[in-house]
């Protein structure tokens, strides 16, 4: 995506009907992949409000129509049940803000496309958790995410990126990555190629222990990493599931693998020192209790078997993708340095390294659960 200027960013926002007066925007957040701003706004002599701003990455996410379609679809549904159960609709759940003609996004003359949220009052997100128990409460709140959109009619959602957690799919465009080597970093990255290769019986693993049609296909996150989920300042529980573009029928096991692979890090995602990072068996098992206390009754016993190998997986498809990326010149996840994604890449494997050891151990947790 090209960079933005403050007029673009200006711009945006007055195509959209906030209240009182702007006092400042500024980049927000830690995502990969949109452009995130907070707008502060003067609402009459003492009163402020918040507001999220967002341009679309349209580069990954193609057709936005259909992306907001799913949002807007998801978050009345969300906001509809949140209701119903005596909650509250405005910071349980996202809340799309319209442009001014009604629009749930905005395209502007250069092709961007913009959209806002209502911000979530009291509450953070978190790259790492503060402590197990949070880590707990966030795996209560993607039970709960999983629960609440078990019912959802899955063939009303549009695919946003076709293939998302197709594994295989994602080693065999590696492979044409590392073959076309356009940059010629390949000879940087032996080791990394090497391990992805080595690890490849994991692009298949849910089909080999199952016939592809036993395991579910159901309406899941896709991107349950710590910090797409608002914690409460006060309460510190998971008050609000966020960051829904990858909304989309998906496999159970990888909405419970990729939350183990962020946040049961003993480190964050872009930690170098590898000597740091590692699985942290405590907070495996305080997120298994978790997840398992909200939707066990739902998934199947072939479901619950493979939640362990999830998290194997989500880590090597993460570690992997980060590789092509650098391979590719570092075209999809948002780069803060030269290197990054290949750094980035070295911490997945190392993560993955310890998950092997420990995999009977973590199998062992599931079961406890289950
Ligand atoms: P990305 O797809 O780039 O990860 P996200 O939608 O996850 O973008 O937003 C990036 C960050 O912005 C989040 O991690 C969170 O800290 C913050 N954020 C996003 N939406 C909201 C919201 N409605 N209220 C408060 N903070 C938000
Ligand atoms: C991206 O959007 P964000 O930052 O929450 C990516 C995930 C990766 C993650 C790695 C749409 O998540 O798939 O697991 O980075 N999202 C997309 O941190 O590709
Ligand atoms: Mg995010």
């Amino acid at each position: 995506m090209t960079a933005l200027t403050s007029e673009q960013i200006l711009s945006a926002i007055h195509h959209f009907d906030f209240p009182g007066q702007l006092e400042s925007f500024a980049r927000y957040g830690h995502g990969h992949i949109n452009d995130t701003y907070l707008l502060q706004l003067r609402i009459g002599k003492i009163g402020t409000m918040k507001v999220i701003l967002q341009r679309i990455n349209t580069d990954i996410f193609q057709n936005p129509r259909e992306l907001m379609e799913n949002i807007c679809n998801v978050t009345m549904w969300l906001q509809n049940k949140i209701q119903k159960a005596g909650g509250d609709a405005e910071r349980e759940t996202l809340n799309v803000i319209t442009d001014k003609q009604n629009q749930s996004y905005y395209r502007d003359p250069r092709g961007n496309c913009w959209r806002a949220y209502k911000y979530i009052t009291d509450a953070c997100t978190y790259d790492q958790p503060l402590n197990v128990q949070d880590f707990y409460q966030s795996a209560v709140a993607f039970g709960r995410f999983q629960n609440l959109l078990s019912d959802y009619p899955a063939d009303h959602l549009y695919e946003t990126i076709p293939d998302f957690h197709n594994t295989l799919k994602r080693y065999n465009y590696f492979e044409k990555s590392l073959k076309e080597d356009k940059l010629g970093r390949a000879n940087t990255a032996v080791d990394e190629i090497a391990f992805v290769k080595e690890h490849q019986n994991l692009t298949t693993l849910y089909q080999t222990k199952a016939g592809a049609s036993d395991i579910p296909l159901r309406v899941v996150h896709n991107d349950t990493k710590l910090n797409n989920i608002m914690i409460d300042n006060l309460t510190h529980q998971g008050i609000c599931i966020i960051d829904l573009d990858t909304v989309m029928p998906g496999y159970v096991m990888n909405d419970f693998g990729d939350s183990i692979r962020f946040g049961a890090s003993t480190a964050l995602e872009d930690e170098t020192d590898l000597s740091k990072v590692n699985l942290d068996i405590s907070a495996f098992e305080a997120y298994t209790k978790g997840f398992m206390e909200q939707c066990s009754d739902k998934l199947t016993e072939l479901e619950t078997s493979l939640l362990a190998d999830g998290a194997r997986i989500m880590t090597y498809e993460c570690g992997m993708r980060f590789l092509t990326d650098y391979l590719d010149g570092d075209k999809y996840f948002r780069i803060a340095r030269p290197n990054h994604n290949l750094e980035r890449a070295r911490n997945q494997f190392a993560l993955l390294k310890d998950m092997d050891q420990k995999i009977d151990e973590m199998k062992a947790i599931v079961e406890k659960y289950r």
